[in-house]
């Protein structure tokens, strides 16, 4: 089954509204693949969601970068998954890195999180990845496994996940992991959905690799047979993002 390539935006906490509009217009006149060769969804944060929305072109998609675990309530300081279905956003990122490094997400949380955005109707790119230590001392599958298996025990349908294989060690670092490298993490998360899942789950999710992905090494990244996209952060700021859709094609 040919899986539509998927390239994610992750803006992380960066932009002012001036920055954002300027990002979005290089976007819109951008030439890119048609919406049926590859699927592109830019993550503001949350304050300029609306400004993006309204600004972006048709065809490219926008998602939040997180939400809360639960409806909405006395939360100070999140946001619900019905909030961003209330302002038309269809896609959340779950389960980044830097929100279970820095903000203590366990799996479990992220698991629960990922469930409870599905069930609302949201589209969910959801992140797995390994620390630095980790992969020194072997664990990188043992890791991503388990990550994985938070969300699978907690889901039934799998049609509106992306998986995004983001190692921690390759994050913003400028130190990308190799084509052969995130190939081989890919295929044994596919292989992992395989055995734990379904064959047609395995064979039918995006696995989309995050960590450092530049204009210049895409191409390379994108050729592997399990790569089917990316979710890029830095240079998802910078006009190269146009040509990282592009490597698609
Ligand atoms: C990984 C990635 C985007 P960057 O976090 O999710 O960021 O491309 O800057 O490494």
């Amino acid at each position: 089954m040919a899986r539509k390539f998927f390239v994610g935006g992750n803006w992380k906490c960066n932009g002012t509204s001036e920055e954002v509009k300027k990002i979005v217009s290089t976007l819109n006149d951008g030439q890119v693949a048609s919406a049926d060769v590859v699927d592109v969804v830019v993550s503001p944060p949350f304050v300029f969601l609306p400004l993006v929305k309204s600004l972006l072109r048709s065809d490219f998609h926008v998602a939040a970068q997180n939400c809360w675990v639960k409806k909405g309530g006395a939360y100070t300081g999140e946001i619900s998954a019905e909030m961003l279905l209330n302002l038309d956003i269809h896609w959340v990122i779950l389960g980044h890195s830097e929100r279970r490094l820095l903000l203590g997400e366990s799996n479990d949380f992220v698991g629960d999180k990922v469930a409870y955005a599905l069930s609302k109707g949201l589209k969910v790119i959801a992140c797995v990845g390994e620390t630095l230590e980790q992969r020194e001392s072997g664990a990188t599958v043992e890791v991503v496994a388990a990550q994985t298996k938070a969300i699978a025990e907690r889901i039934s349908d799998w049609t509106n996940v992306v998986l995004a294989y983001e190692p921690v060690w390759a994050i913003g670092t400028g130190k990308v992991a190799t084509p052969a490298q995130a190939q081989e993490v890919h295929y044994e998360l596919r292989k992992w959905l395989q055995i734990n899942v379904s064959v047609e789950v395995a064979e039918s999710t995006r696995i989309i690799y995050g960590g450092s992905v530049s204009g210049a090494n895409c191409k390379e990244l994108a050729a592997q047979p399990d790569v089917d996209g990316f979710l890029v952060g830095g240079a998802s700021l910078k006009p190269e993002f146009v040509d990282i859709i592009n490597s698609a094609t």
